[in-house]
């Protein structure tokens, strides 16, 4: 396994350069340079909040306007944050091969603002919202001092459209996401620390279908042995060059 600091290999140049499809799955680090919190990093989510009082259905039920007051807050910051060269590199991607797929475990809808056409949103998207009773959608929710959790038309309580522990995955979302990985000459996995499942397989199950796999990430993950090569550092800083490069390749090859 190659690990370098920041500076990619001819290896993964060469393996991009014949890719006809390549697979990107990401996780919070990619959104860190933008200003977004992740979850699991010392400054994290998870550090001040707990899991299990937050993101699942039970803790919504006990208290929800306790999680609607905390998705509120990350709403209001994904609003107000920018992508940064992570998400913008990514979007290139799209324009140079053949079959390109992007997966994305974050909510927070900086990739689509960065340009990227269609992302899969495993873990659904902060910004839209549902019914839990007739499961109608919502672009946009009130909320005011005098309600505090939305409610839809048929009087039913509204929550976040994103996907706490315990609940499936959409189940389209998770099959679009195996069938690239599985297709992937290239597989990325940038910015996630691979501690959720079933995210977290995808590298893995690309690797076994014959993909070189590469994870970008200022540090070491628990998913860090699958890969062919680990780029370490910010993805705002490592992802560029390697766009750069592969389109000064391809446009004198
Ligand atoms: C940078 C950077 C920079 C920093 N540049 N990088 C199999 C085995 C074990 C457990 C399970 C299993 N299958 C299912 C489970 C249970 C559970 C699970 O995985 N638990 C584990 C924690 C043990 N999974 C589920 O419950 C999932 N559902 C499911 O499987 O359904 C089927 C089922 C149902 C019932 C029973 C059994 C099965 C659902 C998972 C939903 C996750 N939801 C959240 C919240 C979403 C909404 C919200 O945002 O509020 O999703 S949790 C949180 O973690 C969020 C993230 O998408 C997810 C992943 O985190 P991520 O993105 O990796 O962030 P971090 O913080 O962990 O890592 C950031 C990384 O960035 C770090 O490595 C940094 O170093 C790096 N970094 N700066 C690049 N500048
Ligand atoms: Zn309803």
């Amino acid at each position: 396994m190659n690990d370098s600091a920041s500076m990619y290999s001819e290896a993964l140049i060469t393996a991009l350069m014949n890719a006809d499809s390549v697979a990107v799955l990401t996780g919070a680090g990619v959104s860190a340079e933008s200003g977004v919190k992740t979850f699991r990093d010392p400054d994290g989510l998870w550090m001040k909040f707990k899991p299990e009082e937050l993101a699942n259905f039970d803790a919504f039920m006990r208290n929800p306007e306790l999680v609607w007051e905390w998705y509120n807050h990350r709403k209001e910051i994904a609003a107000s944050v920018k992508p940064n060269p992570g998400h913008y590199a990514i979007a290139e991607m799209e324009s140079l091969f053949k079959e390109f797929t992007l997966i994305t475990q974050n909510v927070d809808d900086l990739h689509r603002r960065a340009g990227t056409s269609n992302p899969i949103e495993l873990h659904g998207n902060i910004t839209r919202s549902f019914c839990i009773d007739c499961n109608k959608f919502y672009d946009k929710v009130e909320v005011s001092e005098q309600q505090k959790i939305p409610k839809c038309d048929c009087g039913g309580m509204i929550r976040p459209d994103v996907v706490w522990f315990g609940e499936m995955l959409p189940m389209n979302a998770i099959q679009t996401a195996t069938a690239a990985a599985q297709d992937a000459d290239v597989f990325f996995s940038i910015g996630t620390s691979g501690e959720v499942y079933p995210a977290a397989q995808l590298p893995g199950i690309a690797r076994q279908y014959g993909a070189y796999v590469v994870e970008v990430n200022p540090g070491k993950t628990s998913i860090s042995f699958q890969m062919n090569e680990c780029l370490l550092g910010p993805s705002g800083v490592v992802l560029p060059p390697i766009i750069e490069e592969l389109k000064r390749r391809k446009l004198s090859a």
